[in-house]
């Protein structure tokens, strides 16, 4: 869903649409949704254990931890 063009990838464009769309809504499962959405990158509705490596290396890269 966040991967509009289904390129594996989220750029720019699409994290903004995916950040407007959850401040918009009030509902925490609605967020809970587009958060397992940007997550889900071959839209299976399934959280494999590559794609959990590639959140939990987005969040270190983003902390900063290079090891
Ligand atoms: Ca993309
Ligand atoms: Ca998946």
């Amino acid at each position: 869903m966040i991967d509009a063009n289904k390129d594996e990838l989220i750029d720019f464009n699409e994290l903004l649409i995916a950040i407007v769309l959850a401040s918009r809504l009030q509902d925490v499962e609605a967020r809970l949704g587009i958060v397992f959405d940007t997550w889900d990158l071959s839209c299976d509705g399934k959280i494999n254990q590559a794609e959990l490596v590639h959140v939990i290396t987005a969040i270190y890269d983003c902390s900063g931890v290079t090891n």
